[in-house]
């Protein structure tokens, strides 16, 4: 079983889209194995968009990511990390297609929801920058055979 770190963006949380993501990641059949609700300070910011550092857009994504406050998780199932984005959808607005939660939600690229580590690595990266291994939750949800 793969895990993946997902994060519910500042736009999300303000505009009351905490419950209809995690629904729509459950829906799909993944377990939540950890959360957190949570402000990210600039520094936080800056390690988990090392990539971005220094490409045009990357001081109104840290100025946008700090802004408020953020749902952090650590989600389980198998091939997670490819499936999360598959539902979350392209980050370009205009290529985000309707079914995901950007192409139903969101209307800009970088006002996008949600966060999704993008390959195993980053999410290993990511989950560590988050949680500790302690605040990760080890269970089986009753319903798993049938997913
Ligand atoms: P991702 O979130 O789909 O992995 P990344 O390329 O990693 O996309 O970019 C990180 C975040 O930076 C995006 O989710 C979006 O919020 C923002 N972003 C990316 N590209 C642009 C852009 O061209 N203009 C404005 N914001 C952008
Ligand atoms: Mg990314």
């Amino acid at each position: 079983m793969e895990r993946t770190f997902l994060m519910i963006k500042p736009d999300g949380v303000q505009r009351g889209l905490i419950g209809e993501i995690i629904k729509r990641l459950e829906q799909k059949g993944f377990s939540m194995v950890a959360a957190k609700f949570m402000l990210i300070d600039d520094e936080l910011a800056a390690q988990h968009y090392a990539e971005h550092v220094g490409k045009p857009f990357f001081p109104d994504l840290v100025k946008f990511i700090t802004s408020g406050p953020v749902m952090a998780m650590v989600w389980e199932g198998d091939q997670i990390v490819a499936l999360a984005r598959k539902l979350i959808g392209k980050t370009n607005s205009l290529e985000a297609e309707p079914g995901t939660i950007r192409g139903d939600h969101a209307s800009h690229t970088r006002f996008n929801l949600i966060h999704g580590a993008d390959s195993v690595e980053s999410a290993t990266r990511e989950m560590a920058l988050y949680f500790k291994d302690e605040e990760i939750v080890n269970y089986t949800r009753a319903v798993q055979p049938w997913i």
